[in-house]
């Protein structure tokens, strides 16, 4: 057993190879000094990976399996049903991009019902923007005129609602924010969702034994898949959040595991969607007397991952951690409770929490960790969800161990809220009439070579940060605009990507423009990285690149636009990206997407539009470009800008 354990477990690196970060790496050394294992510690003991499962051919489709084969070498080259290392790969992506897909549609379809709850008057949440509701209702074609504000709500939270019923058409968010030219290739097609739950359902049964084995049409089918996690997952969860939280606007907060307050309760919300959370800031507020009756100077919020992302880009609540070094919050040993709703949440956080006086409290009927508090979350009583949350942090307080609390020092000063609407408030004070006149201006005359958005997570298994930073300094240097969201985002902005000191990394013409731009938003300067938000926020990017490609009257696969997803664990990161290529955007990752045992689903992916047979980039314009290195990556992604500068005569 012991030998056996030998092979298993890899190197233990050392703090300084697992981070950048100097904050997480005294972090790590205290919980390793106090026996405290880490998501860091898990990644090297299990470094020795299956080479089946990581090449996509393993299949567990049915009970005559598990099937692992051997395409080229002297193994079995076909499962027992007959099916190959083509059909198995292609079946192994879909299967990783029905859960990005049904994870995103999830949280769409939760922040609607939210949405109907309040317009019927169950639910205690308010219309914060009337005027994106009114401009959402207006582009889904619902009537406003004469309406209630209450009204037009439920009309569009039915709306929204439909897009995982309709049993005919296409989904009601795609009319609406579809970009028309790549709408035509997907009828075409015909892979456009009818509705999310309905293409979800039909990829699970397609993939299932006995079902599809065509690897091409698999590969349609989690284009498909791409699409529901976009349509119904990311824009409709941005519109509505906006819709019921406000609509984000430039504002600033901290990044670090500073910002944890020795004198205060600290609260950390960790996990998606924003229902619960506001809530929570809310009634942080409103029992802020009673933290002073046990002895605290009061209550402080901390966001972590895309929970985080949502609080710091409507409220400036300040972020403490990215997804990978999420446990080490808890080993400061100054958080009275975790709160997770859902995604991205580590069960490991409840063993750590046991070392400490940290409470873990789940908040979704679908989301438990054993051990951990379950405080149940429904809309019609967020209040009382929220209210319970925080009266338990308080009482948790008195159990602190003050012995035990270890907070790192200087926490980075960042600005975010960058939505489309926020920057297009900027660039319209240089073209009222045209606000996005002068980003346009700037790409066709080469001011910006390209725009790139840096996305997706940290990785415990990657060096933290080096992928994310890496990427987007290389692609600034190059004067390439970048906007980010995610865990990405927190990379950023841990290294002063989101404030002036970020101008140093800049080219000489982005760097201008930046100066420029941020003497009109009143700051001095737009940070060379714009966050947009969390990860269903990645509708913005897209947002932004449809409105330029209409203006200009051209597919969004002709505009010098990339994405790049350096560090990634998540599925969701992979459906995003498939989203994004749907639309002819070329997209990095930086860590293996396991399908490197099927040459044909390999080239189909990352081949170009001149090689032989189908591929991505033939059909969307936009190809999957793997490659680990980030100095490679950032070469390869402004080789793809130049590229399609130059095909479009700028
Ligand atoms: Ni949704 S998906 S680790 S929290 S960005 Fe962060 Fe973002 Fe990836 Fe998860
Ligand atoms: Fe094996 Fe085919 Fe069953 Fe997969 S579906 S486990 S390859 S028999």
């Amino acid at each position: 057993k012991e030998r056996g354990r030998e092979i298993l477990v890899g190197k233990i690196r050392e703090p300084e190879e697992i981070s950048n970060d100097t904050q997480v790496q005294q972090m790590l050394a205290v919980a390793r000094s106090r026996g405290i294992e880490t998501a860091f510690d898990r990644a090297d003991q299990t470094a020795a990976r299956c080479p089946f499962g990581s090449a996509g051919l393993c299949c567990r489709s049915c009970l005559e399996g598990p099937c692992r084969i051997v395409p080229n070498g002297s193994g079995p080259r076909r499962g027992v049903c007959g099916a190959d290392a083509d059909t198995l790969v292609a079946r192994s992506l879909l299967n990783t991009m029905i859960q990005g897909a049904a994870g995103h549609a999830e949280h769409g379809r939760e922040v609607a019902e939210a949405l109907l709850k309040t317009a019927e008057g169950k639910a205690p949440y308010v219309i914060r923007d009337v005027g994106k509701l009114m401009r959402v209702a207006k582009g889904l074609n619902l009537e406003t005129e004469g309406k209630s504000i209450n009204e037009v709500a439920k009309a569009v939270a039915l709306a929204a609602l439909e897009d995982f019923q309709k049993h005919e058409g296409v989904m009601n968010w795609i009319e609406y924010r579809g970009h028309q030219k790549s709408r035509e290739i997907w009828d075409k097609l015909g892979i456009t969702p009818v509705n999310a739950h309905l293409e979800i359902a039909k990829a699970v049964t397609r993939n299932a034994m006995g079902g599809d084995a065509d690897p091409l049409n698999l590969l349609l089918g989690s284009v498909t898949m791409g699409l529901v996690d976009g349509y119904s997952g990311l824009h409709l969860s941005s519109d509505l959040q906006d819709i019921l939280f406000g609509t984000p606007k430039a504002v600033k907060f901290n990044y670090s595991l500073a910002v944890l307050d020795e004198k205060k309760i600290n609260i950390a919300v960790h996990g998606h969607i924003p229902l619960l959370s506001e809530k929570i800031v809310e009634w942080a507020q409103i029992l802020e007397h009673k933290a002073l009756t046990v002895g605290a100077e009061g209550i402080n919020i901390v966001g972590v991952c895309c929970t985080g992302n949502e609080l710091l880009m409507r409220q400036g609540v300040h972020a403490a951690s990215s997804f990978s070094s999420q446990e080490l919050v808890i080993v400061t040993g100054a958080l009275e409770a975790m709160v997770v709703d859902i995604q991205c949440i580590m069960p490991g956080i409840q063993q750590v929490a046991e070392c400490y006086h940290t409470e873990i409290i789940t908040t979704m009927p679908h989301v438990k960790i054993p051990g951990a508090t379950h405080v149940n979350f429904e809309p019609e009583y967020a209040d009382d969800a929220a209210r319970e949350i925080v009266e338990r942090a308080i009482r948790n307080f008195a159990k602190r161990d003050q012995a035990k609390v270890v907070i790192p020092t200087g926490a980075v000063e960042a600005h975010a809220g960058f939505s489309v609407e926020q920057i297009c408030e900027v660039t319209a004070k240089i073209n009222a009439d045209k606000p996005l006149q002068p980003l346009i201006d700037a790409i066709k005359d080469g001011t910006i070579r390209g725009v790139a958005a840096v996305i997706g997570c940290t990785n415990p298994r990657e060096p933290q940060d080096i992928g994310n930073v890496t990427v987007a300094r290389e692609l600034l240097k190059n004067n390439v605009l970048i906007v980010t969201t995610g865990c990405a985002a927190h990379s950023l902005a841990k290294y002063r990507l989101m404030n002036e000191d970020g101008l140093e990394a800049c080219g000489d013409s982005l760097k201008a423009m930046l100066l420029q731009l941020g003497q009109l938003a009143g700051l001095p300067a737009l940070p060379p990285a714009l966050h947009m938000g969390s990860c269903v926020d990645n509708s913005r990017p897209l947002d932004l690149l449809s409105a330029i490609a209409d203006e200009l009257d051209v597919p969004i696969s002709s505009l010098p636009a990339v994405g790049s997803c350096p560090e990634t664990h998540s599925p969701k990161a992979l459906t995003i990206g498939t989203y994004f290529m749907a639309h002819g955007v070329d997209v990095h990752v930086g860590v293996d997407p396991q399908i490197s045992g099927s040459n044909l689903v390999a080239r189909t992916l990352t081949g170009s539009r001149e090689d032989q047979g189908i591929t991505m980039d033939g059909l969307f314009g936009g190809k999957l470009i793997v490659e680990s290195d980030p100095v490679r990556a950032a070469a390869i992604l402004l080789e793809r800008i130049d590229m399609k500068r130059e095909a479009l005569g700028i």
